[in-house]
C-alpha cells in the first residue's frame, strides 16, 4: 500500500468541514488506493473543540479503510507538521456591522500567523488551498509569509464559481453539464469575478454560437453566477457548505491530476492584465508536480473591461492589507 498523505483542514468543525472531511476520508480527493491522515484545527474555545471531537468521532463510525489517523488540535504548528496538503477553510465571519476593511484585518492576522507555521513545519512538496474569505487576500497574506515553500504552492478556491457557471449553462442550453468546456473563472472569488463565456464552449462549439442571447449572457448569466453565494445564503439561510466542500475535492483531487485543466487562483505574475502580486482565478493545467498557467486565451474588449473591475477590487483588498504583507 501507498504512504499515507497527510492533509491538513482548518475549520474542520465549520459548516464546510463537516461536508469535506468524510469525502477526503473516503478517497474523493487523493484516490481511492491512497491511505490519508487528517490534522484538524480548530480555535481553541471550549465549544470549537467539543464540535471537532465530535465530528472526529462520527469520521471513526464511518470505518474508513482509508483513514489512517486524525490530529485534532487548536495549534497550528501540530495541525500543519509533515503535512503535504493544507487546506485553510477556516477563517473569521463577517460580524453585523462590521467594516469589510476590517474583516479583512481580522482575516490577515489568521493567515500571517498560518502561513509562518506552513512554512516552518509542514512537508517539502506542501501545496496549500484557501477557502476562507476574503479567500484571493488570505492566500496572498499567507504566501508572503512563505521563506521555503515557493509561491506558486499556494492557490485559492475559484472551483466553486466555475462549477457554478458550468452549471448554469448547461441549464439554458437544455444539454448535460458534460458538454460545457473551457468555462474558466477570472479574478477574485466575490460578485465581481468573471465567468468569461466569451471562450467557453458548449458541444465543442462557442457558447456565444448556440446561446445567441447576448443580453442574457452579459445581464444575466454573469450577475446569477457572481451572486450565487448570497442567493444560497437567501434560500437556506446558511452559506454553501456542500457544494464548496465539493469544489474543494475538484480543486485538490484535479491540482493533483497531471493535465487536468481547471480555473484556479494563483499568483497573476501581472497574467492576463492583473495586477502582479495579486492571486487571481485563471486556467490552469496540472503538471506532475504543479501546474502551469494557460496564458493562450486572448481577451476582446468585453472580456478586458470585465477583468479590470475584478483586478481593481484585488488591487483595493491589497491595500487594505498592505501593512501584513511583510
Ligand atoms: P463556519 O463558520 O461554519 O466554519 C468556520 C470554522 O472555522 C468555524 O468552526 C471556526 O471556529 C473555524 N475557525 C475560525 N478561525 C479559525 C482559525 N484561525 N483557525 C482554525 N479554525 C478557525 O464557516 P463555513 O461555512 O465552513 O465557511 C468557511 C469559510 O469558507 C468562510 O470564510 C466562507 O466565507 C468561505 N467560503 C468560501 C467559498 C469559496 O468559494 N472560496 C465558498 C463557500 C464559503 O462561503
Amino acid at each position: 500500500t501507498k504512504p499515507p498523505i497527510r492533509v491538513a483542514v482548518t475549520g474542520a468543525a465549520g459548516n464546510i468541514g463537516y461536508a469535506l472531511l468524510f469525502r477526503i476520508a473516503s478517497g474523493e480527493m487523493l484516490g481511492k488506493d491512497q491511505p490519508v491522515i487528517l490534522q484538524l484545527l480548530e480555535i481553541p474555545t471550549e465549544g470549537a473543540q467539543k464540535a471537532l471531537k465530535g465530528v472526529a468521532m462520527e469520521l471513526e463510525d464511518c470505518a474508513f479503510p482509508l483513514l489512517q489517523d486524525m490530529v485534532l488540535t487548536d495549534d497550528a504548528n501540530v495541525a500543519f507538521k509533515d503535512v503535504n496538503w493544507a487546506l485553510l477553510v477556516g477563517s473569521k465571519p463577517r460580524g453585523p456591522g462590521m467594516e469589510r476593511a476590517d474583516l479583512l484585518k481580522d482575516n490577515g492576522k489568521i493567515f500571517i500567523a498560518q502561513g509562518k507555521a506552513i512554512d516552518a513545519v509542514a512537508a517539502d512538496n506542501a501545496r496549500i488551498a484557501v477557502v476562507g474569505n476574503p479567500c484571493n487576500t488570505n492566500v496572498m497574506i499567507a504566501a508572503n509569509q512563505a521563506k521555503r515553500l515557493p509561491r506558486n504552492r499556494f492557490t485559492a478556491m475559484v472551483r466553486l464559481d466555475e462549477n457554478r457557471g458550468r452549471a448554469q449553462l448547461a441549464k439554458k442550453a437544455g444539454v448535460s453539464i458534460n458538454e460545457v468546456s473551457e468555462l474558466f473563472i477570472y479574478g477574485n472569488h466575490s460578485p465581481t469575478m468573471f465567468a468569461d463565456f466569451t471562450h467557453a464552449k458548449i458541444g465543442g462549439k462557442a457558447v456565444t454560437d448556440v446561446i445567441t442571447d447576448r443580453a442574457w449572457l452579459e445581464n444575466e448569466y454573469l450577475p446569477t453566477v457572481g451572486k450565487r453565494g448570497a442567493a444560497i445564503i437567501d434560500a437556506r439561510g446558511q452559506s454553501s457548505a456542500a457544494s464548496a466542500a465539493n469544489a474543494l475535492i475538484d480543486h485538490v483531487r484535479d491540482l493533483a491530476t497531471p493535465g487536468a485543466v481547471h480555473s484556479v487562483a494563483v499568483d497573476s505574475e501581472g497574467r492576463y492584465g492583473f495586477a502582479e502580486g495579486v492571486w487571481a482565478g485563471m486556467p490552469v493545467r496540472s503538471t506532475a508536480d504543479g501546474y502551469e498557467v494557460i496564458t493562450s486565451y486572448e481577451m476582446d474588449d468585453f472580456a478586458k473591461s470585465k477583468i479590470k473591475i475584478t483586478n481593481d477590487e484585488l488591487v483595493g483588498e491589497r491595500e487594505t492589507v498592505k501593512d501584513m504583507l511583510g
